[in-house]
């Protein structure tokens, strides 16, 4: 019943099941796998699908031959495991050139390697068969803002984005862009710190049709924010175009923690929200093992991200049929035809008839609002003993 499927569309990043366990006070404790191998982990665990940063597979120093082979043999990977690629993205964080940015770098030479970088992985992701580009801006920002003008940064990015949509458009690709905004780290402060303001920005590019978000849990968590609310805010602004599930504690280093790991209240929910609007993209795990994991213990951290979906979504389910749940439900969102002219919009007789009524204040604040054993009801559910 909890078994991962390819309907549920569940992804892993190359970097994700890669991942080698090194952080910044320590080395790695695991050996790396090449890229065929994590596509064989994956499929062994039951995804759909692998997403890769351009250097997650073609070192960035390879040659033309060397490349060819590496893709060669990722495509043999994909074609004998049926694994799919729904994800592309490029790394623009990892080599010293990008020491102080890509995009907003204040080099006009690394902004344009930046440019030239991105168009030649945007080609290898279509080629393998990508339909999502994330961008992720790991290094656009500042330790001082004493270095930058944070408008010439928001020029310089939109000038890059908009260069980038009109190269897809030029090629015929059928890619959408997706952001993905983070507050911080690695930088001291990462430009476009949250969705709601990737969601603004969107919409000052040339071709906001073609750009969406891709919300990660831990990036949200990480500014102390309601990740649901945030992606219903993208839903409802139809840019939910990808989403990164991982789990974080609020206010700590970007944890990337197994989904469902240390929220879970906040992860049923947002499971639940997917589940009941009928998001139909990918659900990306951009999340890695604890390291003191082994490869055995990498698999068991897989294998939970997607069952613990599967079990919220369960979850889910339950609480749109528990019949106390969804009574109080009823009660709380009893309907009242009375103002229903006001849906309509504004007229200028709507607003006369609605200054005309007088309202029982006291009345209205005596209302009973039962959410403590709606509550109660949800955690009861979520423990189990519903
Ligand atoms: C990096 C980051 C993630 C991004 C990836 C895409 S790379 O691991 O922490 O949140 O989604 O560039
Ligand atoms: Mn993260
Ligand atoms: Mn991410």
């Amino acid at each position: 019943m909890y078994d991962p499927k390819p309907e549920h569309k569940f992804t892993f990043g190359l970097w994700t099941v890669g991942n080698v366990g090194a952080d910044p006070f320590g080395r790695a404790t695991r050996t790396a796998l090449s890229p065929v191998e994590i596509v064989q982990l994956l499929a062994e665990v039951g995804a759909y699908g692998v997403n890769f940063h351009d250097n997650d597979l073609v070192p960035i120093d390879a040659t033309a031959v060397e490349r060819d082979r590496i893709v060669r043999e990722f495509k043999q990977a994909l074609e004998d495991t049926g694994l799919v690629v729904p994800m592309a993205t490029t790394d623009l964080f990892r080599d010293p050139v990008f020491k102080d940015g890509a995009f907003t770098s204040n080099d006009p030479n690394v902004r344009a390697y930046a440019l030239q970088k991105t168009m030649n992985a945007i080609d290898l992701g279509v080629e393998l068969g990508a339909t999502v580009y994330v961008f992720w801006g790991g290094r656009e920002g500042t330790e001082t803002d004493s270095s930058k003008n944070p408008l010439d940064a928001a020029k310089r990015f939109r000038e890059a984005l908009n260069f980038l949509c009109e190269y897809v458009k030029d090629n015929g690709y059928n890619l959408k862009f997706a952001l993905e905004p983070k507050p911080n780290e690695p930088r001291s402060d990462i430009y476009l710190p949250t969705v709601g303001s990737m969601l603004a920005f969107i919409e000052t590019l040339e071709h906001p049709e073609m750009v969406g978000v891709n919300p990660e849990v831990a990036h949200e968590h990480m500014a102390g924010l309601n990740f649901m609310h945030a992606v219903a805010q993208a839903w409802d602004a139809g840019k939910l175009f990808h989403i990164d599930l991982n789990d974080q504690k609020f206010g700590r280093y970007d944890q990337d923690f197994r989904f469902g790991a240390e929220m879970i209240k906040q992860a049923f929910y947002l499971v639940k929200f997917l589940e009941d609007v009928g998001y139909s993209g990918s659900r990306h795990f951009d999340a890695h093992a604890y390291r003191s994991a082994d490869y055995d213990d990498v698999k068991a951290f897989a294998r939970g991200c997607m069952r613990t979906y599967l079990i919220l979504k369960e979850k889910a389910q339950r609480f749109n049929q528990d019949s106390e749940i969804q009574a109080l439900l009823a009660e709380i969102n009893a309907h009242d035809s009375t103002y229903d002219y006001l849906s309509a919009g504004y007229s200028a007789e709507a607003a006369e008839r609605l200054k005309a009524v007088s309202f029982d204040r006291v009345a209205l604040s005596q209302r009973k609002l039962p959410y403590e054993r709606l509550d109660q009801l949800t955690v009861e559910l979520l423990l189990g003993v519903r």
